[in-house]
């Protein structure tokens, strides 16, 4: 739904992720070019401060040619359970403001602005409620963009970088995206970009204004879906709302997971937290569902059906992790990413009642 102001989804990005946290917990590094990544002879750039940005250090750079450019920087390896402490607290921030919630990353979600009513003002002031909270809970910096959908909710969150807060109001789309280079569009990336650019389509203003049916010769299905980002228009719901009334966590890794313990133990957490916010919610459940994603993106879910509806953490837990080593495949090479869900969910106070109630009389 694009239409105006009937649903608003916003966007939130922490800034140079890595960089900040390294900042926050060493106050002498603030200030200062940070740039977090692997320190060995083939190690690259995860995050640069924005400091370390001006010496043109960029993410997935190798780490020799960033110690060229800026031979003063603070060299850092990464500290990932230190990240995911901190990505919690987001999204347990998040979890709490909003109704749907879905994670794309250690440092990235999309929520539902639904809620709070149909207005632009009402999505707007939630959202930099929500940008405030994060930043006085972490004390670090993040980038919120708010749409009409979720490309433009995340086009407004990196337009705005650092520090930002952007909306992109349906009426302003074509002002917005029309100078904006192609490869700013999902699903555009190096040999797409370079097609389109011999067909003359630089900027996605000349891609708007191509007829649909070029598109579709030249690109097929991905032609239609390109024309509609063009336009400002994207249909994809939140992940959780594909899941209707369930309750899930999940997380992406910056690396591939081999190892079946660390699977497990990540496992174990997601489903620990699944089942505390159940409790938190008063609400029972019966499906217990896990995800995995593979390095090729390939997404499998599995789920099993218990006998009774049940919020119990240990319960929960141990069904999730009897579905990991059910039929786990780690020979694919690793765990990209692991997500955890309760489904069936009712009000707990339901159980109370009893099952065959007696007729009176
Ligand atoms: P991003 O959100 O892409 O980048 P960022 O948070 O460092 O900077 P900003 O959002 O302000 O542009 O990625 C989040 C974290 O993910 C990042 O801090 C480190 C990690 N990461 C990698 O490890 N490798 C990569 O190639 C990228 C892009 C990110
Ligand atoms: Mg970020």
């Amino acid at each position: 739904m694009t239409a105006r102001g009937e649903r608003w989804i916003g966007h939130l990005d922490m800034d140079a992720f890595f960089a900040a946290v390294e900042q926050l917990d060493r106050p002498e590094c603030r200030g200062r070019p940070v740039i977090v990544g692997g320190l060995g002879p083939r190690g690259v750039v995860s995050t640069a401060s924005y400091e370390a940005r001006a010496f043109g250090i960029r993410s997935a750079m190798p780490m020799s040619v960033a110690q060229r450019r800026c031979p003063n920087g603070v060299y850092l390896p990464p500290r990932f359970a230190r990240y995911q402490e901190i990505s919690d607290r987001v999204l347990a921030i998040l979890d709490r403001a909003a109704r749907t919630v879905e994670a794309v990353s250690l440092d990235e979600a999309f929520f539902d602005l639904s809620q709070f009513g149909t207005t632009l003002p009402a999505a707007e002031s939630a959202a930099r409620a929500i940008k405030r909270r994060v930043e006085e809970d972490t004390r670090l910096p993040c980038s919120v963009g708010v749409g009409p959908n979720r490309f433009l909710a995340k086009l407004a969150s990196e337009l705005g970088k650092p520090n930002g807060f952007l909306v992109i109001d349906p009426g302003r789309v074509r002002d917005v995206l029309d100078p904006l280079a192609i490869d700013r569009l999902w699903g555009v990336g190096k040999s797409m970009a370079r097609r389109l650019q011999g067909l003359g389509l630089l900027r996605v203003g000349d891609l708007r204004a191509v007829p649909l049916e070029l598109l579709v010769r030249e690109f097929g299905s991905a032609g239609r879906r390109l024309k509609q980002l063009a336009s400002g228009i994207d249909e994809t719901p939140l992940r959780g709302e594909m899941e209707a009334k369930s309750i899930s966590r999940e997380v992406t890794f910056p690396y591939d997971l081999a190892d079946l313990r660390e699977v497990e133990s990540e496992v174990r957490r997601l489903a620990r937290g699944v089942a505390s916010q159940m409790r938190a919610e008063r609400l029972v459940g019966r499906t217990v569902r896990i995800k995995l994603r593979y390095p090729d993106f390939r997404t499998i879910t599995r789920q099993a059906q218990l006998g009774h509806r049940t919020d119990s953490v240990p319960l929960i837990e141990a069904h999730a992790v009897h579905l990991l080593h059910d039929r786990t495949c780690l020979d694919e090479g690793g765990i990209r990413l692991i997500g955890v869900a309760v489904a069936d969910l009712s009000d707990a106070r339901e159980r109370q009642l009893p099952l065959f109630p007696e007729r009176p009389g």
